[in-house]
């Protein structure tokens, strides 16, 4: 036995995944999720509500609380946890977590008789994580633009992005500059993560890093004039940044309460899209990758450094080398989950039904899903924007409007990478529904393949543990763990039907953007 195991912090909650290298299985899988699990926490969705749908934040201890009963249940799967030979993982991409000087004392004297979480709290310089929904930045966003102009999106990968960290430590040390003084470092979630699983210290991967609007991908290094206009003296409070194929450090001994052996090489983490790029293998070339979870996210290697002219794309760090696209569309599960409930219908009707009682094309019926706010194209003021009477229209049409509204603003907004793509790789909890995946091959005219896993980005991670901390190359990987269960052709015939529903969608998309809100 060769057990790896990855994990996979989302906003949502954490999910891990254990395989074996040697017979290219899965072992063993658990998962938390902070509504349900951590009630104390009052984040149902992951995050703190407030009624300002700018402003979008977690407690970074429930993540700790989070990994702590993820492993529980892991070792009670009865998964020989001690025989686990490397670890890697990944989160939820661009959260900040705010850590004072006395965080590297705290993990050197961290004692399995308390949580993590009671024991680091004192730690924390912002008692609060702003993560990738926030969009409280625009002011500061409009600062950086304006010092800065196209050299961000040229040197950086993206523009000025309101979740990006350049922005967000930005406002933190304008609004609270004693916290921010008080600051000594300042993670991601993936190298906090990281950082408390090896004893104090971790890098920030490039795949993760290529998020924050300061890593220069020219060479690779915090871009020191933006990270120095972004906050006083921000390129001390950094890690390192490193390549994702770094093994960052070595288990501390506090986790073999858990069953883990102390020493256990530990890789750097990364996001959770650099992770889902590798654990759907959508890396190779003529493939793309869609991730169906909380936020909708199309991803796919990039061969060419290419930047998106309507800078909602990004160029990230592909955690296999060089570059990947990642197009963010916020409104996913959580527009859905909205749409189900207030057709009052189940999962089985939102996912098959609705679409057999309606044609492709819906008849024209479209709607712009901006039920929070959104990064692709950014809407800032959301509200969902039907073209057609909502209230006397069906449950199914309601629902064939959303899913085709949600597939054709992610083809209409990856024209841009000029890819040839013939096949997609789908992950997250959606792609278990049939009626959506025959949607997105129809409507991008791709093959679209589904794993047996829809947690592709925890078994990107232990497959990363495994090529990163045993040496196994992750093509060899890929070929064992990457194997597709549902393979759904795109009907050519509807081919003309969604290029007129894409050109509807723009020109839906665009009326609305013109006007103000
Ligand atoms: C990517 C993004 C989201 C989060 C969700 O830019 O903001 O996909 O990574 O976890």
């Amino acid at each position: 036995m060769n057990l790896y195991l990855g994990i996979d912090a989302s906003t949502q909650g954490v999910k891990a995944v254990v395989i074996d290298s040697a017979d290219g299985t899965l072992k063993a899988e658990a998962a938390v999720n902070f509504g349900a699990d951590l009630p104390q926490y009052g984040a149902p969705s992951g995050f703190i509500p407030c009624d300002d749908p700018l402003v979008r934040q977690a407690d970074p201890m429930m993540w700790l609380d989070g990994l702590e009963l993820l492993l529980e249940r892991l070792a009670a799967t009865g998964i020989p946890m001690a025989a686990i030979r490397g670890i890697a993982g990944a989160a939820q991409q661009h959260a900040t977590v705010y850590l004072k000087a006395d965080f590297a004392d705290a993990m050197r004297t961290l004692s399995p008789e308390g949580s993590l979480s009671a024991q680091l709290r004192p730690c924390l310089a912002r008692p609060v994580s702003p993560i990738w929904m926030d969009r409280s930045t625009s002011a500061e966003c409009a600062e950086l633009t304006a010092r800065f102009g196209g050299r961000l999106q040229q040197d950086t990968g993206s523009p000025a992005i309101e979740r990006f960290p350049a922005a967000q430590i930005r406002r933190f040390a304008k609004h609270e500059p004693e916290a921010y003084a008080t600051t000594a470092v300042i993670h991601l979630a993936s190298s906090f993560l990281c950082a408390v699983l090896c004893g104090g210290n971790a890098p920030i991967d490039y795949g993760d890093g290529a998020g924050m609007n300061l890593l220069n991908l020219h060479n690779m290094l915090w871009d020191k004039e933006i990270a120095e206009f972004s906050a006083d003296a921000l390129l001390k409070r950094l890690p390192k940044a490193a390549p994702s194929a770094t093994v960052a450090g070595s288990l501390h001994p506090y986790f073999a309460k858990f069953g883990l052996t102390a020493g256990t090489p530990v890789a750097a983490w990364t996001g959770d899209n650099p992770s889902s790029l590798i654990g759907t293998g959508a890396g190779m070339p003529g493939c793309a990758g869609i991730s169906l979870g909380t936020s909708d996210t199309f991803f796919g290697r990039m061969d060419d450094f290419k930047t998106d002219p309507q800078g909602c794309g990004h160029v990230f760090g592909n955690p296999a080398g060089g570059f990947m696209s990642l197009i963010c569309f916020s409104n996913g599960s959580l527009a859905r989950e909205h749409v189900k409930d207030e057709c009052g219908v189940s999962w089985e009707f939102f996912d098959e039904e609705a679409c057999r009682q309606t044609p492709p094309g819906n008849n024209g019926c479209l709607l712009l899903p901006y039920y929070g706010t959104e990064s692709t194209p950014l809407v800032l003021s959301p509200k969902p924007q039907p073209n057609f009477d909502w209230n006397a229209a069906t449950a199914a049409c309601r629902i064939r409007a959303l899913l085709e509204s949600q597939a054709l603003s992610m083809r209409l907004h990856t024209l841009w990478l000029q890819e040839p793509v013939d096949c997609i790789r789908l992950t997250g909890g959606a792609s278990k529904a049939a009626a959506f995946r025959q949607i997105i091959a129809d409507v991008f005219q791709a093959r679209v393949e589904v794993a047996p896993t829809t947690n592709a980005c925890a078994l990107g991670a232990a497959m990363r543990a495994a090529s990163v901390c045993g040496a196994i190359p992750l093509p060899e990987l890929t070929a064992a763990f990457c194997q597709t269960a549902v393979t759904v052709q795109p009907q050519r015939d509807l081919a003309a039907c969604y290029r007129d529903a894409l050109a509807r969608y723009r020109t839906l998309e665009e009326g609305a953007n013109s006007k103000p809100t």
